[in-house]
This record gives structure tokens, sequence and C-alpha cells, in this order.
């Protein structure tokens, strides 16, 4: 047993609570996750894939009701209210442990409490962070091997040092929707999440860990941690230049972070690197530039769409070794869902677990789905074609250029660069997506997600507007901060531009322009492309369709200050005074 008091007990405490059958300790080998693996097949909790076609493969399905992040049950748990700020729930930590702990007591009873210990970034970097995760859930541990550095290098390495740690409780309990929280207690480096068994609820390294906690410790520590890719773009004199980019849930993080150069750009020797798909920790080093490092080790990446056209690269990661849950379950058992490749399977068994076939229609005359909008795959980062070969380094890369995004399908262009990086921030601040399936809620609505972080964020959103401000001011000089927009549609609801691969058309103009390579033209919003600057080179794509995706139209800009200035209503006296400055220059540009 491991030498390590604060672990010990409250390992002991919280099993005072769940009340488990038994305590296993994880250590991350291959012999323990075959182990449970048959274990998981005997129950059902997982099912075994076709192991010719899908080697290492396993599946797995949620209940209906916990099929992604459920927003509107994450709190932030602080003394006072005011630190979790106007856009998260928010609980006093005595009346959060309170109601999580009525649904965790004895939750774990006739259950295996697995001790889970993780790294995020690389075991024993001091840009780490070190976890532990209880859990009443086998699915949770195999995903966390992927997901993690996970098991005995860990314990040793909490040994060793006597390090502290963040204590994250899970249990599935009945997964009962109105007996679920997901709760956060940042001064008290501590997560619980009950009554959930869906991803971004449950492997609490992620969202929880790395970017709620991460941001509550990044703004204290002076450094960032953000929904984030990080790619590195391999230019034909052979430099590397990393950027950083933040899209909302579901917004093509996974799918630019792993591009395959399209056929014109190729021919020039373009490559592209990927460092990260989801999360970045980011912090100035001593050269006072901005370095990033992904602190996850996996892909827990969005099934629907991704086929051999979309994401090649993505494809052959995910052959083997690959968790998938809630696809739909082909009787050869492999596996397939919408947008995926190959025909249309006859028939199957659907995400909800139903006899399935095209073409089925529901009580509101809506076709069934195969495969769940949100369904995912679960796959080691190393096993994508593209991974860079600084996974491990503890500095991780520097970054060139930040770019935040979003589905927009009008106003915001294809591309546009800020005129400086507190321009960039207010850029941030103010974007705005289509709400996708990876959350519960109405689909398609427009809604303001900062830093594709308003989900994420673990302290007062005025405060990290502050911190993004004042790092600018410590780097020299900070990257360049863009926007872009894969989404913009036409009148007939089709998309304008053709997206992945080709998407590297407009990181090559970003490129150029951190270089200074390239002259931008300037509009009220910010620096955008001449339309003869982005390489089209061997892309069929009508002519006029570029002028409409680089349109700037003034009437609705300013419907859209009018309803940022709505926005930054809701932040009051916390909203830095930049942002509102910011807002005043662009009403003045816009006339
Ligand atoms: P999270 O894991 O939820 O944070 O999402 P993500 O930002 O990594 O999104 P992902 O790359 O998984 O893409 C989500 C969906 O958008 C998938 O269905 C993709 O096929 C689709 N998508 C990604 N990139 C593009 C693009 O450039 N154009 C279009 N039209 N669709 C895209
Ligand atoms: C997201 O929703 O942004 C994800 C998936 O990356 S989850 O881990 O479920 O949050
Ligand atoms: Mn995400």
């Amino acid at each position: 047993m491991i030498k390590h008091k604060e672990l010990q007990r409250w390992i002991k405490e919280c099993a005072e609570l769940c009340k488990p059958d038994r305590i296993v300790w994880c250590d991350g080998s291959e012999v323990e996750k075959i182990r449970l693996e048959k274990e998981s097949f005997k129950t059902g909790e997982l099912i075994e894939l076709n192991q010719k076609k899908l080697p290492g493969c396993v599946y797995h399905r949620t209940s209906a009701n916990d099929v992604a992040r459920t927003e509107h049950l994450t709190y932030i748990c602080t003394p006072n209210k005011r630190n979790a700020g106007p856009t998260n729930n928010w609980l006093p930590p005595q009346e959060g442990y309170r109601r999580a702990g009525e649904i965790f007591k004895n939750s774990m009873r006739g259950r295996t409490m697995y001790v889970i210990p993780f790294s995020m970034g690389p075991v024993g970097s001091p840009f780490s962070k070190v976890g532990v995760e209880l859990s009443d859930s086998i699915y949770v541990v195999l995903n966390m091997k992927i997901m993690t550095r996970m098991g005995k290098p860990v314990l040793d390495y909490l040994e060793k040092t006597q390090a502290t740690f963040t204590k994250c409780l899970h249990s599935k309990a009945d997964l009962d929707v109105n007996r679920r929280l997901i709760l956060h207690f940042p001064e008290d480096n501590a997560i619980w999440s009950v009554g959930s068994g869906y991803g971004g609820n449950v492997l609490l390294g992620k969202k929880c860990l790395s970017l709620r906690i991460g941001s509550y410790l990044g703004e204290k520590e002076g450094w960032l941690a953000e929904h984030m890719l990080i790619m590195g773009i391999e230019d034909p004199s052979g430099r590397v230049s990393y950027i950083a980019a933040a899209f909302p849930s579901a917004c093509g993080k996974t799918n630019l972070a792993m591009l395959l150069p399209p056929e014109g750009l190729k021919r020039k020797g373009y490559r592209i690197w990927t460092v990260g798909d989801d999360i970045a920790w980011m912090r100035i080093d001593t050269d006072g530039k901005l370095w990033a490092v992904n602190p996850e080790y996996g892909l827990f990446g969005v099934a629907p769409g991704t086929n051999s056209k979309t994401n090649p690269n993505l494809m052959t990661a995910i052959s083997k070794n690959t968790i998938y849950t809630n696809v739909l379950l082909k009787k050869d058992k492999t596996v397939w869902w919408e947008g995926g490749d190959g025909t249309i399977p006859k028939d199957g068994v659907n995400w909800q677990g139903k006899a399935w076939k095209p073409g089925q229609l529901d009580d509101n005359r809506e076709p069934i789905l195969a495969a769940h909008p949100n369904s995912r795959f679960t796959v080691p980062i190393t096993q994508v074609p593209s991974v860079t070969n600084r996974i491990d380094h503890h500095h991780g890369v520097p970054i060139s250029a930040i770019i935040f995004g979003g589905r927009r399908a009008r106003l915001a262009p294809l591309v546009y660069e800020s005129f400086n990086w507190q321009h960039g921030v207010f850029v941030g601040a103010t974007m705005a997506s289509e709400r996708t399936a990876a959350q519960v809620g109405k689909q398609g609505e427009v809604r303001r997600d900062p830093m594709a972080m308003l989900p994420f964020c673990g302290y007062n959103m005025g405060d990290y507007f502050k911190h993004w401000l004042a790092m600018g001011k410590t780097m020299t000089p900070p990257p360049k901060i863009f926007n872009v927009n894969w989404f913009r549609r036409d009148d007939d609801g089709n998309f304008l531009w053709p997206g992945f691969g080709e998407n590297l058309r407009v990181l090559e103009w970003i490129i150029s322009r951190c270089k200074n390579e390239i002259e931008g033209v300037e509009t009220p919003i910010g620096y955008l492309p001449h339309e003869n600057d982005i390489d089209l080179t061997g892309l069929r794509m009508p002519r006029e369709n570029m002028k409409k995706l680089l349109t700037i139209n003034n009437k609705d800009w300013k419907q859209e200050a009018a309803s940022i200035s709505e926005f930054f209503k809701t932040f009051g006296n916390d909203l830095p005074k930049e942002m509102s400055h910011e807002l005043k220059a662009l009403e003045k540009r816009l006339g």
C-alpha cells in the first residue's frame, strides 16, 4: 500500500460515504485493462467488437438521458458567489457537499471503488497536475487509461514527492438525471460528480480538472487553461509554426488539429503535426513567449461526420484500441454513424439499444438516428498518424497565433485578424456560436461562448478577461489573435466553405500574417485577407463564394455590437473597462 497520508485518509473517508464492497487500486497496465474488459463484457457494461476488423476495440452505451454534458447540473462551489461569477451555477461548498453527499451515500454498495491515479501532462513535469479519481465505473477506468497518463508511475510520483493532488470522486449512483450533480470546489482542489456516466461529466481529468480547476489555478499561478486544440504547421521550408485554437464543443477542434493538406497545398510541401485536440495549458516561458502543452493523452472525439474524406488521419487512429460510445452496433460487431464511411447499413442496434433500420421515423415523424449526434470515440493520441514527437515535451510548443471561431451561419467572415492583443481578447470574449449536441439544450440557437470557455471557466469570467489582458502585457511579443468561421451558409442553407482539410488554406494566410509576409485589408472589425491572398489552387469553389465569405455587412455588425452591449451588461462591474472601450471603438468604426 502506498505511503501517502492525505491520500489514504481521503480514500477512507470516501469509502465510508459510498460503502463500496471492495477497493481496487489501478496500475494502468495492459493486464489490468484486459481483466477489466472481460469483467465488463460479462455484466454488459461493455461489448466486445469484432477483433479481426477492430482489434482492441470495445463498445459502450450510456443511458438515454445521459448522452452529453449537463451544464445546468454543473456548479462552481465557492464561499463567495461573486467568485463563481455570472456565467456559472453556484452553490456554497457546504451546501454542495450536503446535496451531493446524500446521493453518494451508500451509492457503491455491491460495487467496486476503483482508485485511478492520473497525471495531466507528463508525469513529474513541473507544469503537470496530478489527480486521483475514485469511481465505481469500469468504463471510466478504461477511458482514463486512454485520456491521461494513468497508473503506477503516478502513484510512485505521489509517494516519492508526497505532493498534493486533485481529489476527484465519482459515482454513477442510479444514473437518475434528478440525482445528478457535477460539483467543483476550487478552494479544496476537489471535484464531486454523481449520477452520470457520460464522458465530460465523469472523466474528471478533462473538463473538470484541466479546465474548471485548471483555469482557477491558472489565474492564481499566472498561466492559461483553455478549450483549445494545438497544432504545428510545417511550411515548405521545413519550419514549424504552432497555433492554438478555441472553438466551442463540436465546432471542429479535433478535425482541424489533424487535417490532411489538400493536394494543391501538399504539393507545396505543407505538413501538419497534431499536439492536442481539446485542451491547452499555456504559460509564458523565460523567452517571454507563450508555450502550450496538451495535458491529455487521448482524444474523446465526435463520431458523426467523421469519415475517410473529412478526416483520414482520424479514421486510421480509431481502427484499433478504441472505445466507441453511443454509435450504431452492426451485426458483424463493427460500428457506424451518420456521416461515417461506407453505405448506410441495412440494420443494426442503435445507440438506444433498439433494433434499427434506415428510414425509421419517430412519433414526430423525424428519422430515428443510428448514432447519437454526440456519440464519441476514445483513442490514444499516439495512434493519430500526424501526432507530434513533442507530445511528452515538458515545455510544449511555442505559440505564434491564437485563433477563435464558432458556428455562425451569418455575420462572421471566413477569417479576420484582430488589431492587437486587447482587441483580440475582445474578439474572444464576444464569440458566439450555434449550440451543438455536445451539451444538453436547444440545438442551433446562437449563444455567446467567450473563448469557447462558457461551460468551463472555473471562476468569475470578468476576472478571466482581466487575466487574459494581463497575460498579454507580459509577453514579448504576444501571439497575434484571429477569428475564423468555417460554417457560414448561403441563402439555401449550404455551407459556403468546404472546411476540413481545405481549412489549411486559411491557416496559411494566418501564418503569413504572423511572419509579416503579407498585407491585410483594414475593416471595422479587423484585418481581412485580400480576395486573392487565400490560395485556392486545386479547389473547385465558385469565385463568388469567396466574396460572400469575406463580406462584412455593416448593418448586421451594428446589430452584433448592440447584442454584445447587452451581453456585457450581465457582468456588471466585473467587466474590465478595456472591454467596454473596445466595444465603443468598434461602434465608432462601424459609424
Ligand atoms: P469537442 O470535442 O466537443 O470539444 O468538439 P471539437 O471542437 O473537437 O469538434 P469536432 O472536430 O469533433 O467536430 C464536430 C463536428 O463538426 C463533426 O461532425 C465534424 O465532422 C464537423 N466539422 C469539423 N470541422 C468542420 C469543418 O471545417 N466544416 C464543417 N462543415 N464541419 C466540420
Ligand atoms: C466537449 O463537450 O467540449 C467535449 C466533450 O470535448 S466532453 O468531454 O464530454 O465535454
Ligand atoms: Mn471540448
